[in-house]
């Protein structure tokens, strides 16, 4: 079947390695300096290696109490490109997780949540060898391969890259099967924006059970703003949003787990339950916001202070722009500023949002303002944004993609079998080509979505797009992205996108993974005439 396909001519299984070189391959990795982060990078390796230590059967493992709240934010371990390629082993397997005061035992990356942060330049190569330690399936595939399945299968998706989708490069139809592992390598061009973007499975069937699980991660492309010293003088943050579901086992091993609109249990940052963000009065700090939770928007809010914006899905904005609430949907990025004002204690919430059903609410951090007060300054201008415009003469081609759903009646239980998602009137199908797109066309596409209950997210592989309309209504500055929340009831995106540089295979979706899961994704081929 179609669906697991392996393209056996790429894929390398080659021998896991020994958990002491792989713990000896972690240790060699470069960490970020910094007190705290150095600390929780020794917690991190501790946990890791007292893992590592222990056989699968054993019970109890002696562990140190965290603190479900309240502790100063800290940031994933850092791997850096070394020489022009960032080169670097990813194992998936199980792990335990102390977070807000409960216990996880779920899929992770390298033992945690987010996995490690991934930093490169443009014109550099992303090198990883995936070691899929997690367990066998237990079960076949199913009759409808929309119909969640095979939670152990994985693969590797770097989301916003404009790279190949082909290959060992940025291909999210590989199969990634657990007790092997595999390569996986992809060169971004020269001329690839820098910014904030991310990686995660996108494997059909599990990647909904695997991101809800806290398989997530940042990709920095370095290098924005390198002529703005208000942005490059700026302590910058790095924030994956997460909503972490679990079962009564502290386990996500079911589909019920993650459907129910109320499934979010509490809401993290870089894995922690409302964590504590230190700024001084005055001080201006950068926060790469992202997204990563597995199904809902976010509407953020910090307390009696405005948010700056500079950087959408890893691409820069020609101005600042100002924001009394931040709403980011999942698989967005946005790159902020934000001045401290006086000090003081100040809540950073997700505020209550109407996407179709109640987007999920409560305390994400705390921003704690005290010391000595700084002169910072916002910058009162920004450079040229990266990506010329596209003006209505490039236009070589229109077409329009329909997002649509069924919902069980009033009196059914609301069980996600009831539901079902759809694309063009129809459920994915990875043997079926849904878009065909000559290389060298710019093309301005319609989303329009009809569901009458739910947002949806729609979000493309390889190319980013520059949205000019929502709702019917020109934006007065286009804006360039790689996903875009189109309401409910008719709601209607119009974007324009450059094919230019890549042939192959990639997956339009709804960035709602349970949505994704659920069938609402497509195939994009683009071909050479
Ligand atoms: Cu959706």
């Amino acid at each position: 079947m179609q669906h697991d396909r392996n393209d056996g001519s790429a894929d390398e299984t080659a021998p896991l390695l020994s958990r002491r070189q792989l713990i000896g391959a972690a240790g060699a990795l470069s960490l970020i300096a910094g007190t705290a982060r150095a600390q929780h990078a020794m917690h991190e390796h501790g946990a890791v290696s007292h893992t590592a230590g222990m056989s699968p059967t054993m019970g109890i493992v002696p562990e140190a109490e965290v603190p479900a709240m309240d502790q100063v934010l800290v940031e994933p371990e850092v791997r850096r490109s070394v020489g022009g390629v960032l080169s670097t082993t990813l194992r998936c397997a199980y792990a335990y997780r102390r977070i807000g005061g409960v216990r996880l035992y779920v899929r992770s990356y390298e033992g945690g949540s987010p996995g490690p942060t991934l930093r490169m330049k443009p014109g550099e190569t992303l090198r990883i060898k995936l070691i899929n330690d997690l367990p066998p399936n237990r079960d076949g595939l199913p009759a409808d391969i929309s119909h969640p399945h095979q939670f152990n299968n994985t693969n590797f998706h770097f989301h916003g890259a404009h790279a190949s989708p082909s290959g060992i490069a940025d291909n999210v139809m590989r199969s990634m099967a657990p007790g092997h592992s595999y390569n996986i390598e992809i060169a971004l061009p020269a001329d690839h924006t820098s910014g904030t973007y991310w990686y995660h499975p996108h494997h059909h069937g599990s990647a909904d059970i695997q991101m809800s699980s806290g398989m997530v991660g940042a990709l920095i492309v370095e290098g924005d703003f390198a002529g703005v010293p208000e942005i490059t003088s700026a302590r910058e943050r790095l924030m994956v949003l997460t909503q972490v579901v679990f079962d009564d086992n502290g386990m996500v091993e079911d589909f019920e787990t993650l459907f129910p609109e109320t499934a979010t249990r509490f809401l993290a940052i870089n894995g922690q339950r409302r964590p504590v963000i230190e700024m001084r009065p005055g001080e201006v700090q950068r926060w790469r916001i992202l997204n990563a939770a597995y199904q809902d928007d976010m509407l953020l809010d910090l307390e009696k202070h405005d948010l700056h914006a500079i950087a959408y899905d890893g691409i820069q904005l020609g101005a600042v722009q100002p924001l009394k609430q931040l709403l980011i949907a999942p698989g967005q990025r946005a790159d902020i500023l934000v001045k401290a004002g006086a000090p003081g204690t100040y809540a950073f919430n997700a505020a209550p949002y109407d996407q179709g059903h109640p987007s999920p609410v409560g305390p994400l951090a705390r921003v704690v303002v005290s010391g000595a007060p700084m002169e910072m300054k916002l910058p009162a201008a920004l450079p040229t944004p990266p990506l010329a415009s596209i003006k209505d003469s490039e236009i070589t081609n229109r077409r329009k993609v329909v997002l649509s759903a069924t919902a069980p009646e009033a009196d059914a239980a609301g069980h996600w079998q009831e539901f079902s998602f759809f694309i063009d009137g129809k459920k994915f199908d990875p043997g079926r080509i849904d878009q065909r797109v000559k290389l060298g066309a710019v093309e301005e596409w319609t989303i329009v979505n009809t569901h009458e209950h739910d947002d949806h997210v729609f979000h493309i592989h390889t190319n980013p797009f520059q949205v000019v309309s929502v709702n019917g209504k020109a934006l007065p500055t286009p804006e360039w992205r790689d996903s875009v929340i189109v309401e409910r009831k008719g709601g209607e995106v119009v974007f324009r996108s450059r094919f230019l540089d890549f042939t192959g295979v990639f997956m339009l979706h709804c960035h709602m993974m349970n949505h994704e899961e659920m069938g609402m994704m497509q195939t994009v081929e683009v071909y050479k005439a």
